[in-house]
């Protein structure tokens, strides 16, 4: 009883084992009734088993649509007025932040939050009970290993490697605009380096851009099927290319480097309210919390009781900066560093 709209992400048919997965970790929880209308910002498979098993197991009719975390924020924005949405699962936490600011969403407390990682319930603290940290994601790079080899180019290790001139065109990032993850990377560069040194550096990386894409995940797919050679990505949606059996590697910047919050935000004045504090209980748990892993997508989950994986991005081993969630998340913060972006990088001439 799930249904899916066609979204930028594509139309994915679930694969017989990630459904059997997702029935045998998922406890039947009491059957419930009516329907909850969900924006789902991470990859589809991931999207496509929570609706499926949610729905099966709860009763409770689950409309899913797929949008990515700039999409997302401008859908809840324009239904303001009248909100059609209950759930907006997952994506960057920096809108969600901002969709608190907006009074978008609906402060909630669930009984949960103690048991998820301080990061995830700094991320609740942070927008008044607003949002929650679902996930854990650090950026860094994707590079194509057959392309590197063929152009005898050495694999990019820091920020600075991917300004060389070798890789000219050769890079891809997405629009901060459409992308919480270009977004991620443009407020990891400000803290990083100081806002005026971090705008030199996106003028000069963007000699070597052939694309800005609209959603996230586009440069570390095509990075993957050998279209570009150097993608800025999730460290984790490389490794999903990679368990996809695509010739990808990644690096995380010895310079230092951002993570995401993934979040989880229920809509203000929603048209399910129940149905939806339910759903959201429900993605908190460890069960739920685990169709992440069973759709090949290796975020660090929140609750701190879902089981890790080896190929989760090890933080012990990445340089850390201390991102400042807040600073970056506040709406007029984030509108002013899109738009001199816009202004000053995104036409600049080559
Ligand atoms: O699920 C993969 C992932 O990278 O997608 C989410 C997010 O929507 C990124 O897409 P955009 O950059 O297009 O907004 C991330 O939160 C998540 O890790």
């Amino acid at each position: 009883m799930s249904a899916m709209r066609e979204s930028k992400f594509g139309r994915h048919s679930l694969a017989a084992g990630l459904l059997g997965a997702a029935w045998v970790l998922s406890a039947p929880l009491a059957w419930a009734q009516g329907q909850v209308n969900v924006i789902c910002s991470v990859q589809a498979e991931w999207c496509n088993l929570m609706a499926t098993t949610y729905s099966r197991t709860s009763g409770t009719r689950v409309n899913m649509t797929m949008k990515g975390s700039g999409e997302a924020l401008a859908q809840l924005n324009a239904e303001r007025a009248n909100p059609k949405t209950d759930i907006w699962f997952g994506g960057t936490g920096d809108p969600h932040l901002q969709a608190a600011e907006q009074g978008l969403t609906q402060d909630y407390q669930s009984p949960s939050l103690k048991d998820l990682y301080p990061w995830a319930q700094k991320q609740a603290k942070d927008s008044g009970f607003r949002t929650v940290g679902v996930y854990l994601g650090p950026l860094g790079f994707g590079m194509n290993t057959e392309l590197l080899a063929k152009k005898k180019i050495a694999a990019p290790q820091s920020w600075a490697d991917l300004l060389k001139p070798e890789l000219r065109n050769e890079v891809q990032m997405a629009n901060p605009a459409s992308s919480g993850t270009a977004y991620t990377m443009i407020a990891t560069l400000v803290q990083l380096m100081g806002e005026e040194k971090a705008f030199e550096y996106l003028r000069a990386l963007h000699r070597n851009v052939s694309t800005y894409t609209r959603s996230g995940t586009g440069p570390v797919k095509a990075a993957a099927r050998g279209e570009t050679t150097v993608s800025i990505s999730f460290i984790h949606d490389v490794t999903t290319e990679q368990v996809g059996g695509f010739p990808v590697q990644s690096a995380s910047p010895s310079e230092g480097t951002g993570a995401e919050i993934g979040s989880m935000s229920i809509v203000k004045n929603s048209p399910n309210a129940d149905a939806a504090k339910r759903f959201y209980e429900w993605a908190l748990t460890p069960g739920a919390q685990q169709f992440g892993l069973a759709a090949r997508q290796f975020q660090l989950p929140s609750h701190t009781k879902t089981p890790l994986d080896p190929r989760m991005p090890d933080f012990k081993k990445i340089k850390l900066i201390n991102y400042d969630y807040a600073k970056y998340g506040a709406s007029a913060e984030r509108r002013r560093l899109i738009a001199r972006w816009e202004r000053e990088v995104q036409n600049a001439p080559k």
